[in-house]
Formats: structure tokens, sequence, C-alpha cells
């Protein structure tokens, strides 16, 4: 072999280290990168329901019971928006069959009710709420349709994609488009009384709604369902993901078949993704705010704490995840005081906790770096885009951050370039204490983003990230260090 002189051989080595590293396994669409920035936002049901004090309406309640006469999209906007919440999506139909936008399916509608003399629409006024006060907006539409006369039938089918039709018509550009897969059987059904369960693998025809429909007229419009085509529920409605969660997940129906659809699918291992999965389909954590996702007078006292909602954003958020947060309002139309009280301390502990990087003080040097374009600068410049790399072959780096004086802390967030992937699959924090390096942590998966609550305080000059585990070079985004 001939010899490269030297300046050429240093000069082409450069020209190899400044480039991105490759992506690793599958990795997020545009779409999705949008969604996980959104990280918080809520879910509102309010129908005829709410003034039925049940969970489940029949289908069968009087549309002149819909009569909420303080009705107020904005009180309840400006709530979600000081608890911190980026996004609003709004039931515009839930099991009951009722319409909160004047449709031309189904005569049971919001224009048939009191509300704004039958010439309300619901869906607008949330629509125009948010607009106004910067939150994202997204619909959910309930396949499951207990008002139907058609429901079950071939023809209803087309009812249900004309329903999403107007709603992905009339409302702007949505964030969401959530799909339920709840079906108990029983329903008014038009009068018919009876129970009526469909195939759930074939009745819907998802494949083509979402990819004709949905896709088509709302192509920001992140797909949740169980194995939604972009964000898979977590698989239990308590508003957390396991420790470790993979945004990679391989779908299934609940038989373990390759697949799945709304009301389908193996929920057992939503909590934790699939490690080098086959899709990128993160998780969605739902929780409502209350117990139940409607409002009961008899709940007004089981809103959850300011407390109760920043553990469950460690656990969601934290975890890679989103929060989706039931909010339910009440017979008049308005957020309770209770939920605007708890939603404001939770958005006000959420600032007090994450304005104050202690990270942005400390000077960070790393064992390996890719090149200048990748270096530890940043991981402070509060992009998710720009980020932190060592060599194609290294994969077990580690990061210090030093400080000038001591330091106290119980928190230390990091988050992944996850255009390029999710990769690392096991790291620890450790202190400088005494003369020495001191473990205080280890974990698995990071992802968009990992809060590592410690639960006590520790106090130190040194900060240390080892990365023990990642199959290809380290590719990281942010770094926080915060005190609760
Ligand atoms: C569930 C539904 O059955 C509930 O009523 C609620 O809409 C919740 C968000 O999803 O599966
Ligand atoms: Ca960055």
């Amino acid at each position: 072999m001939k010899k490269l002189p030297l300046f050429l051989l240093l000069f082409s080595q450069n020209l190899i280290a400044q480039n991105p590293p490759k992506p690793y396994g599958v990795i997020p669409s545009e779409r999705q990168l949008k969604w996980h920035e959104t990280e918080m936002y809520c879910l509102i049901h309010f129908t005829p329901t709410t003034f039925e004090d049940k969970e489940w309406g029949y289908g069968d309640a009087d549309p002149k019971t819909f009569n909420p006469t303080e009705f107020d999209a904005e009180q309840i906007v400006k709530a979600a928006k000081a608890g911190g919440l980026k996004g609003l999506i709004f039931v515009s139909k839930h099991h009951d069959g009722f319409c909160l936008f004047p449709t031309k399916t189904t005569e049971y509608n919001i224009s048939k009710s009191p509300f704004r003399n039958g010439k309300g629409d619901m869906v607008k006024e949330f629509e125009q709420a948010c607009r106004k006060n910067g939150l994202k907006f997204g619909v959910y539409c309930s396949p499951w349709d207990r008002n139907s006369a058609d429901y079950g039938k071939v023809n209803y089918l087309e009812i249900y994609r004309n329903q999403l039709k107007e709603l992905y018509s009339n409302y702007g550009d949505l964030f969401m488009s959530w799909h339920d897969g709840a079906n108990g059987g029983d329903g008014f059904y038009g009068g018919a009384n009876e129970k009526r369960k469909i195939d759930n693998t074939v009745y819907y025809q998802w494949d083509e709604t979402w990819g004709n429909i949905t896709r088509k007229m709302q192509p920001n419009a992140a797909i949740f369902s169980d194995v939604g085509w972009d964000v898979r529920w977590v698989g239990n409605e308590k508003g957390f993901a396991n420790e470790t969660s993979w945004a990679t997940f391989t779908p299934k129906f609940a038989d373990g078949k390759a697949g799945g659809v709304p009301g389908n699918a193996n929920d057992s291992e939503s909590p934790f993704g699939t490690k080098n999965g086959e899709k990128w389909i993160p998780a969605e954590c739902d929780v409502p705010l209350r117990k139940g996702w409607f409002y009961h007078k008899s709940q007004d006292n089981e809103v959850k704490t300011p407390q109760q909602l920043l553990d469950l954003y460690f656990k969601s958020v934290g975890r890679g995840a989103a929060l989706d947060l039931g909010l339910a309002p009440d017979t008049r139309g308005l957020l309770h005081e209770n939920d605007v009280k708890s939603l404001k301390e939770f958005g006000d502990l959420l600032k007090k906790i994450f304005d104050n990087n202690l990270a942005k003080n400390a000077k960070i040097t790393a064992s390996n770096t890719r090149g200048k374009a990748f270096s530890t600068k940043k991981l402070l410049d509060n992009n998710r885009k720009t980020y932190w790399a060592t060599d194609d072959k290294t994969t077990s780096p580690e990061i210090v951050l030093s400080f000038q004086n001591p330091i106290t802390f119980n928190i230390v967030s990091l988050r992944e370039a996850i255009q390029l992937g999710q990769r690392v699959d096991g790291f620890t924090i450790d202190i400088f204490e005494n003369n020495e390096w001191i473990e205080v942590s280890r974990r698995r998966t990071i992802g968009a983003l990992k809060l590592v609550r410690l639960g006590k305080d520790f106090t130190t000059n040194k900060i240390r990230i080892r990365i023990i585990e990642s199959p290809v070079c380290v590719t990281l985004s942010e770094v926080g260090i915060y005190r609760e």
C-alpha cells in the first residue's frame, strides 16, 4: 500500500470524524419528532354523559340534557396551560355517539341541544381557544357508537369515516388523531337496545382509514391507539411507563400474532416497548386528573395533587413517553376550581424545578468527542437536534460536569438525539466524593428524555455520566441537573 502524506491522512480522518453518525435501527418521522416535543397534553371528556353522571353513556340521552350554561373553552385551555400542558385533544364524539360538532352524519349532535341555541360547535370553540393560547389541538372520535342504528353493520364504517373527514376538514392542522378501542357490546343503537359486538380485526379497516383519510387530510396528526401508527397506548390508564421503556416497538395482536388494531393488541408489552423493535412507536400515558374521565360531583375531592402529578410526570415524560391528562368539565361547562388549582400548582412546581438547570454552570469534558460539530457544548444549547457524539468505535464514553463550587442536586436529566434512533441501554450517574467516584444510580434506557429522580440530595463539585451499554456510538443531545 502506498503511504499517504501525513497532512492528507490527518485531513481525511478529520473529515470522516466530522460526519454525523449513522442512524441506528428505526427512527422517528418528522411528525413523531414534533409529537415528542409536545410531552404533555390533555384529553377533554364533555358530552351528555357528564349530565348523566356516568362514565359510559348508553347512547339514549336526550340531546336536550346537554346544556352547559357557563361553558368557556378558554377557562379550560388556560387551566391546562397553567399546568404546563402543550396540547389539547377534544373528545368530539365518545361511545354514546353524541357529536359535539354540527355533523351531517347523524341527527344525534350538538345542534339538537340547547347549547348556543342549537348553533354551537364545541370542537370549534376548543380549537379557537387552543390556537389563541398557543396550545396544539387534536381530536378523539370514538369508533364505537352506542347511539347509531347502523353500528355493527357494513354502512356504519362510512358514517364513521365521514365524521373523521368533517373533523379533519374544519378545524385546522391537528397534532393528534386519537382512536380508542373500547367496545362494551350493548347500547341503544337507534332503539334496538341490544348487544352488538364486532370483530375489531376486520370491521373498521384501519389501514384504509388511516392511510387514505388521516394521513392524506392531516399529515401532521400523530395517530394514537393501542398500537397506533405513530403513538402506542402505554397499556394502563394509570399514567406511567416502565422505568426501562423503549420508543421502539414490535406491535402484536392480543393473541401474539404480528399486527394489532385499536381494542386488540398485546398491551402487556406496551409499558416496556421492544428493544430493537420493528417500528418507532413511542408510548402515551393517559390518566384522568380525577378518578373518572367524566365529571362527577362525588369526585370533587379526588383530584390528583400537584405532588401526585409530578410523580406521574417523572414516570411518563421522564421515561421518554408523553403524559395525556384527562380533564373533565362540570355541568356548568367549566373546570372545577379544585382541578384548576391543582393544575396551576403542578405547573408552578415544574417551573420551580426545571427552570434552573445547574448544569449551565458546569464545565463539561468528555472522554471522547467526534469533532467540533459534536462537542459537549451541544449538550447545553437547549436544542434537541444538536448533540454531543463520539467516534464510531467509542460506545462506552463518559462525560464529567465540573463545578467551581459544590452544588446540591437530586435530579439528572438526559436526552438522546432520537433522530438517530434509540441507542443507549445502560448508564450510571457518579459523584466525586472524598477523592473517589461513587455510583449513585444505574439505569438503562434514555430516549427522548430520561429523568432520574434520585430521591435524596447529593452535594459535589463533579458529576459523571458513564455510558456502559450501547450497540453503537453515543449521541446525547441535552443534559440537565436539577434540585427539587
Ligand atoms: C377509554 C374509554 O373507554 C374511556 O371512556 C375514555 O375515553 C378513555 C380515554 O379511553 O378506553
Ligand atoms: Ca443540544
